[in-house]
């Protein structure tokens, strides 16, 4: 688009905003620059290449020379092309393009980023597990439009399919602007203890943001106390951040779980509004509105907060809290930049403890293992008898193999698998019954376990989260050295030995991988250096929860796998994958339709709507009368009263208020009807000062005094509007005021 069209069509489009009444004021900052092409070749790196004229640095889009473009070596799923922007950028889009004038192309890509070349994380696009829509041809270039957009220093492409008739072979280029970043590192003793300036605040509403990174699974985020013993603390419990909040009115204390995998060494994302009673929380893309009950606003909360940890002297807090050790970055507290006025060391701020304005990127190598066909094979080092192995699992599936080795000599079989959820160490010797340890539960939470085996002598020790579960074995001249171990798969299963267990290979991520007490490195692995592999992600841990937000509906309990979710129907009233569809009928009619007699009945009003199911008797007459039943069917005794304090009587109904209005609108006609046994009772009679002695109240809270099929205000009976009262002075029976039933 020419520079003239464009100004020309956000003038439309503001005169147009305006005959709408409603000035947006659009921010015309644009932040879609080219960065790559501005880069030097040095900046383009690749897993490989086919020849010097094939390297990275041809990738950029639209050029020409070299061989027209980046092709790897082999075309397989294990390459990947990779730009670093020198710095964190914020970026809004890419563009592929084959090579020039060639007949590579890529079909489909991941695209994968990062702040400092390791622990890569995939973008996904809308929700969606599948790659980047990529190229049809050598040439023509197609763009994708991040939303949201990202903010990395290193981008990988990974080709995922490429055209069948040649290899891969990419242009690249991505659009983005710069990216302002101030960041504070908290090495877990540490925090920021802000003061806020009373004057500059804005009374009305309180706006916090921030960016925060971890790979620990506890630390506090924010604290702040209040009068009473009243504070919201925002902190992550178990990679979940969860927001404790005790409110001022009477004794509310809510948490809430906001986000779940935050411990991921990946940057996060927390927005908190609070405006009086009401606090809107958003972590990442999910917000959580909450409502504080009461009306005492909630800004009579101190005027401190503090950040990464809570002071010593926090008084509402009883249970020590774990600070957080990570890093955070652009904290902002209604617009002022706690982390600026932290390294200039202003007043308002207090540092505890050690704190560094630059963000420190711990080196683990996670790695995923995709499906049950991936495993990563690696030798047992030369020279060590006796066997130690340690590494960290995180999945959500119940089962799959872990671990695996023969020993040399035809010595037997280890076998190391997740089994419902626990681990279970079985030992093969050959001719000899199989031997079984096992340890821990529920390991199939989604959080990093850890795990160490060792053997020493005929002892053997499994231990699973610092809790030893050891068992001594007699396998006198047993343990002998294996030369492989596979971890998470095999990768042949036909090889049986009667110790294997029929169940597929290990998906999930595993990462601290230790063999004889010497740390593996991935990357090794990955460069061909070391072992072999299949079908794994190396440097990223690919976990998603699928649970979060859920998709069951109705109160159905969501469960996953590592490639799909479940939703438990059970007791909700609906059926199907998502718990969607009712079980009951919409109305006592459709029940009559099916041939059912007059009984007690679920019926759903809205149908997969979300009303719940209300139990109502189906009256099949003529017609299907609905009828919701209720706890005054028996008669209750209502004593004199002499006006100070009338008595009142309840209904409650098996039916929620949202589930009777539904029904009164579907319904052809609508009736209740009450009886009144009186002796010297009057009904509709008013006394001296004109208010009613007797009325009822209706749905919408409002007093009637019609009675009988009456019409409203007429103040009458059955009897008194058929003209057929015991005593015609009166309009109702009872207003006789007889000394009799
Ligand atoms: C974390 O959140 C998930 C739901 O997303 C929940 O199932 C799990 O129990 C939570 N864990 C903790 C420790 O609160
Ligand atoms: C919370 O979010 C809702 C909807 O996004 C918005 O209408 C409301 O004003 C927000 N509340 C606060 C306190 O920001
Ligand atoms: C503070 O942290 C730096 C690096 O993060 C470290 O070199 C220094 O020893 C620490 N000081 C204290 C007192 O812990
Ligand atoms: C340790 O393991 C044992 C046996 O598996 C189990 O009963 C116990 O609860 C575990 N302890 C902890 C702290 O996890
Ligand atoms: C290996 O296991 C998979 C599934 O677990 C099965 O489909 C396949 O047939 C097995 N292969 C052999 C050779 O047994
Ligand atoms: C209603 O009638 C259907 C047959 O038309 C029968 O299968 C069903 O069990 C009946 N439902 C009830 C609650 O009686
Ligand atoms: C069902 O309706 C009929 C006719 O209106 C009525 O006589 C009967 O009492 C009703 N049965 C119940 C249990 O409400
Ligand atoms: C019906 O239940 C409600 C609440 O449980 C109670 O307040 C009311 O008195 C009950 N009414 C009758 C007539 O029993
Ligand atoms: C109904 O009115 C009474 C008094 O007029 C009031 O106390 C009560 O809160 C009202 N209830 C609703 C649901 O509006
Ligand atoms: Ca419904």
């Amino acid at each position: 688009m020419d520079p003239v069209a464009g100004t020309l069509l956000r003038m439309l489009a503001l005169l147009s905003a305006q005959t709408c009444s409603t000035v947006v004021v659009g921010n015309t900052y644009n932040c879609d620059a080219p960065l790559a092409s501005a880069l030097s070749r040095a900046s383009f790196s690749s897993s490989s290449e086919l020849s010097s004229s094939h390297g990275p640095g041809f990738a950029s889009l639209n050029r020409r020379d070299g061989a027209g473009g980046w092709t790897p070596f082999v075309s397989d799923k294990y390459q990947w092309l990779q730009i670093d922007l020198g710095e964190r950028m914020k970026v809004t889009a890419v563009a592929t393009q084959g090579g020039y004038g060639s007949s590579d192309w890529v079909t489909s890509y991941l695209l994968m980023f990062s702040d400092s070349g390791r622990n890569w994380k995939q973008y996904r696009r809308e929700e969606s597990f599948l790659g980047f829509p990529g190229n049809t041809n050598s040439d023509s270039v197609v763009h994708y439009r991040l939303q949201p957009p990202l903010e990395a220093r290193f981008l990988r492409f990974l080709p995922l399919a490429w055209n069948p008739k040649g290899r891969i072979g990419m242009r690249i280029e991505v659009y983005g602007c710069a990216y302002r970043s101030e960041m504070v590192n908290f090495d877990g003793k540490s925090f920021l203890l802000y003061t806020i300036n009373q004057k500059s605040m804005n009374p009305v509403k309180e706006i916090i943001t921030l960016k925060f990174k971890t790979t620990q699974s506890d630390g506090i985020l924010l604290h702040r106390e209040g009068q009473n013993g009243k504070h919201i603390t925002l902190e992550l419990v178990k990679g979940n951040s969860s927001c404790d909040a005790n409110l001022p009115s009477p004794d509310t204390q809510a948490t809430l779980t906001l986000g779940s995998l935050l411990d991921d060494q990946h940057w996060h994302s927390v927005l908190i509004e609070l405006l009086n009673t009401r606090i809107n929380f958003t972590v990442d893309k999910h917000t959580y509105h909450f409502q504080a009950d009461g009306e005492t606003s909630l800004l009579d909360l101190d005027y401190k907060i503090s950040f990464g940890g809570i002071p010593r002297h926090g008084k509402s807090m009883v249970v020590p809290h774990k600070s957080f050790h990570g890093c955070f970055e652009n904290l902002f507290y209604n617009g002022v930049d706690i982390i600026d006025l932290s390294k200039k060391h202003k007043p308002e701020i207090l540092i505890m403890g050690n704190v560094s304005f630059s963000c420190l990127h711990p080196q683990t190598v996670p790695v995923t293992f995709l499906s049950s066909r991936s495993y990563l094979a690696l030798p047992h080092p030369s020279g060590e008898n006796s066997l130690v192995i340690s590494f960290q699992f995180r999945t959500w599936n119940r089962a799959g193999l872990l671990l695996t080795s023969q020993f040399l000599h035809r010595s037997g079989t280890l076998v190391l698998v997740l089994s419902d959820g626990k681990l279970k160490l079985r030992l093969c010797p050959p001719s000899q019954p199989m031997r079984a340890i096992t340890a821990g539960a529920g390991l199939n939470d989604g959080q990093w376990h850890s795990v160490s085996l060792s053997a020493k002598g005929n002892h053997w020790s499994l231990k699973v989260d610092s809790n030893a579960s050891s068992a001594a074995h007699s396998l006198h001249g047993w343990v002998d050295s294996a030369d492989t171990y596979y971890f998470g798969g095999y990768p042949d299963n036909s090889s049986g030995s009667g110790c294997e267990s029929l169940l597929g290979g290990f998906q999930g991520c595993l990462r601290l991988m230790s063999i004889g007490g010497t740390a593996v490195d991935p990357i090794s692995v990955q460069q061909g250096v070391l072992g072999s592999f299949s079908d794994l992600q190396i440097d990223s841990c690919g976990i998603t929860d699928r649970c979060l937000p859920s998709y069951c509906e109705h109160g159905g309990e969501c469960s996953q796998s590592w490639d799909t979710f479940s939703c438990d129907c059970t007791h909700t009233g609906y059926v199907g994958a998502t718990c969607h569809s009712s079980l009951y009928e919409r109305s006592c009619e459709a029940y009559k339709h099916r041939g059912n007699s007059s009984g007690l009945y679920y019926i759903d009003l809205d149908g997969s709507g979300p009303l719940g199911p209300a139990l109502v008797y189906c009256n099949m007459t003529d017609s299907a009368w609905t009828s919701v039943q209720h706890n005054g069917s028996h008669l209750s005794r209502v004593k004199s009263s002499h006006g100070e304090s009338p008595q009142p009587v309840i209904f409650k109904y098996m039916a929620s208020m949202d589930q009777l209005q539904a029904l009164i609108d579907q319904a052809d006609h609508c009736q209740q009807d009450l009886a009144f046994h009186c002796k010297k009772s009057r009904l509709t009679l008013t006394h001296l000062d004109g208010t009613p002695v007797s009325w009822w109240v209706g749905r919408t809270n409002e007093t009637h005094t019609y009675w009988g099929g009456s019409l409203p205000d007429a103040q009458k009976c059955t009897c008194g509007l058929e003209g057929n009262c015991i005593d015609s002075q009166y309009h109702c029976n009872c207003d006789a005021d007889r000394d009799e039933w």
